[in-house]
Formats: structure tokens, C-alpha cells, sequence
């Protein structure tokens, strides 16, 4: 039985964290050879050092989203040039699939810019899920918040993991998006469990939050009951037209640091280098896996920005000695 994640926010006062702010400050502030010892030995401990899990993102649903998420191209509240597109039809869904089990990816995930799904779109989502299960894919969705019975629909339909994302410290969120709050994320979280789906939840990093901020958004994933399955940690990218296009760029070695305190923290979910790989070196990339980092998104574009196209990625892969999951 899992302890109900909005409740333990509610009750916060009463909650005995595993890890407290102030003791994952601490990894941070170790000298960086230290800080990367240390995850690599916790990431030996539970995963193989030389696998990285890979999965494709489509958007199947892109821009006019209601919300107001400071860092985002698809909200409607940003002028970001943005061009809007209805739900995708099934077939382009199943083509791009397929593509990307070709490719080599292990999981397909589909994004779709809502604050919610109404019902009739999520009957075409869990078609979608099917058809996709079907090829022999893993599935993940990323749909906004859920009613009551909806993941339990998803659940059925055959899905895997839902991503669904704190995004920063809890004491920074209402800065970055005032629309909904993290309490409203906590209970969708909470629905999914509940559903039997496998949690994908992570956060950006490069909004502006301070070393405290990344390391108490990294307490309250790493103090879920269970932590996510899946954790990804997203470097901001900025967007033109978003109140944080012009954020400051976040000190890569500090990108590394939120990677390795991730997986000492949440030594058994796959932590995943997600957003902001286009940007990075491949040594940067390296030392990323060094920290723990263990899975990616794979493929020549996330949800509307881009990503290392596959060529890249299977180049790089082949000088680490690496090998896709
Ligand atoms: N609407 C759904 C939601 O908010 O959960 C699903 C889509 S939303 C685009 C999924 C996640 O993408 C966000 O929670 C955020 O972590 C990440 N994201 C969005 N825009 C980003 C950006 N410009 N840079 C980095 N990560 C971003
Ligand atoms: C997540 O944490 N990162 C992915 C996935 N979950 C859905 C999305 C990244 C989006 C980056 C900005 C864009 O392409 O629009
Ligand atoms: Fe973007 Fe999701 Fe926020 Fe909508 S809810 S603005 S799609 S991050």
C-alpha cells in the first residue's frame, strides 16, 4: 500500500522525510570528483554503468495549452510563433512509432499540451496507447491533469508510465506558473499510482531556482512513497516569446551536480538526461552518465524543440561503449 502523495503534502508537518533540504545542499557542496565517486557507486549498485534506456517523444496535441508555465512554447499565453495543431490522427502516430522501434528507441511517449484531457480526447489517446503497445513498444503519455477514473482508462488502454512533472522547488512554482499548483500535480501523481501506472516525474533546471531550490524540488521527488520510476531532469531551453527566454544558462558542472544528487537520492529510478541534450557536448554528455544518468530521449526532436538527432546519439554511444536497453 503506498502512502497517498497529496495527503502527505497536506499533513507536511507530520512527514519524517528520508532526505531532508539540507542534506542533499550538502552533496552539492561536495568537491565535484567526490559528488561523482559517489553516484557512480550507487549507480553500479543498482544498474548496469554501461546501459542507457532510450525513448521517443511525439507530440501528438502542440500548442494553445490554457496553462501559463513560464518556460513553454505551447502555452497560449506566450507569443512563441507557435503553430497550433489538433489532435494527430492514429496512422501518423502508429508511422512515427514504428519509426522509432526501428530506430531503436524501447518507449514511445506522446505529449499533448492540456491542462487536462477531456474525455473524448482521451478515448483517442488510449487508441493510440493500443496501437502502440501493440508494436511492442513501452508506452508513456504526458496529458496534464487527470479526473477521477481517467488513469484507470489509460491504465486499461495499456499504458506504462505517465510523466507528469514537479518541474522546481516547491517554494519557487508559484513564480514559474500560477495557473495550477503543485498540490494539483501531487494529485494527479497520486491517481496514477493508484492506477497501477508507473510514475515518470522530474523537473527544469536553468529557471533561475538557487543550488537550495534544485536541492529541495530533488527532496520531494526523492521522498515520494515510492520515488518515481522514472526522473527527468530537464535543462531549461529557452524559448523565444516565454517569460524565461532570457534565463540565465545554468553552470553545466551544476547541471552534472543535479544529475548525480538525483541518483545517489533515488538510487533505483532510471534518471533520465532529458531536455537541453541538443545544446550539450558530448563530453558534457558523458560526464552526465558518469553521474547516473541512465536513460535519454531519442530521436531528432522532443515535443517542439530539438534533440541530437539519432545519428549523433548512436556515434556517441559507440565511443562511451555504451549499449541502448
Ligand atoms: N501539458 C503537460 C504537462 O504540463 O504535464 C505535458 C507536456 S509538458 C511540455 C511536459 C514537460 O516538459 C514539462 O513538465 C516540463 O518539465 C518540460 N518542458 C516544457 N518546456 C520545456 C523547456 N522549454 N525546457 C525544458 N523542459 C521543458
Ligand atoms: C519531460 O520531462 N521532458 C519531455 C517529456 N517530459 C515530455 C519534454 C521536454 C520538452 C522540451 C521542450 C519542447 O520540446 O517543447
Ligand atoms: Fe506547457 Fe504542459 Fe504547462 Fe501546458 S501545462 S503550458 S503544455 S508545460
Amino acid at each position: 500500500m503506498t502512502t497517498g502523495i497529496a495527503e502527505r503534502v497536506s499533513k507536511d508537518s507530520h512527514v519524517q522525510h528520508e532526505w531532508s533540504t539540507a542534506e542533499i545542499v550538502a552533496l552539492f557542496d561536495l568537491p565535484f570528483n567526490d559528488l561523482l565517486y559517489r553516484a557512480q557507486q550507487v549507480h553500479r549498485e543498482h544498474f548496469d554503468p554501461n546501459s542507457v534506456q532510450r525513448s521517443t517523444l511525439l507530440s501528438v496535441k502542440t500548442g494553445g495549452c490554457s496553462e501559463d508555465c513560464g518556460y513553454c512554447s505551447q502555452s497560449a499565453r506566450h507569443k512563441t510563433g507557435l503553430e497550433r495543431e489538433t489532435l494527430l490522427g492514429i496512422g501518423e502516430v502508429v508511422s512515427a512509432a514504428r519509426a522509432a522501434k526501428e530506430k531503436g528507441a524501447s518507449r514511445f511517449c506522446m505529449g499533448a499540451a492540456w491542462r487536462g484531457p477531456k474525455q473524448k480526447d482521451l478515448e483517442q489517446v488510449a487508441e493510440m496507447i493500443r496501437a502502440v503497445k501493440g508494436l511492442g513498444l513501452e508506452t508513456c503519455v504526458t496529458l496534464g491533469m487527470l479526473q477521477e477514473g481517467q488513469a484507470e482508462q489509460l491504465k486499461a488502454a495499456g499504458l506504462d508510465y505517465y510523466n507528469h512533472n514537479l518541474d522546481t522547488a516547491p517554494e519557487f512554482y508559484g513564480s514559474i506558473v500560477t495557473t495550477h499548483s503543485q498540490a494539483d500535480r501531487f494529485d494527479t501523481l497520486d491517481k496514477v499510482r493508484e492506477a497501477g501506472i508507473s510514475v515518470c516525474c522530474g523537473g527544469i533546471v536553468g529557471m533561475g531556482e538557487t543550488r537550495s531550490g534544485r536541492a529541495s524540488l530533488i527532496a520531494e521527488l526523492a521522498n515520494m512513497n515510492p520515488p518515481p520510476e522514472s526522473v527527468p531532469i530537464n535543462n531549461l531551453v529557452p524559448v523565444p516569446g516565454t517569460p524565461l527566454a532570457d534565463a540565465p544558462p545554468i553552470d553545466p558542472f551544476e547541471f552534472v551536480r543535479t544529475i548525480a544528487c538525483a541518483r545517489i537520492t533515488m538510487p533505483h529510478s532510471w534518471v533520465r538526461l532529458s531536455a537541453g541534450r541538443q545544446e550539450m557536448s558530448d563530453e558534457l554528455q558523458a560526464l552526465c552518465f558518469l553521474a547516473g544518468a541512465n536513460s535519454i530521449f531519442y530521436g531528432d526532436k522532443l515535443l517542439t524543440t530539438g534533440n541530437p538527432e539519432a545519428g549523433r546519439d548512436e556515434k556517441l554511444f559507440e565511443r562511451l561503449g555504451l549499449t541502448a536497453v
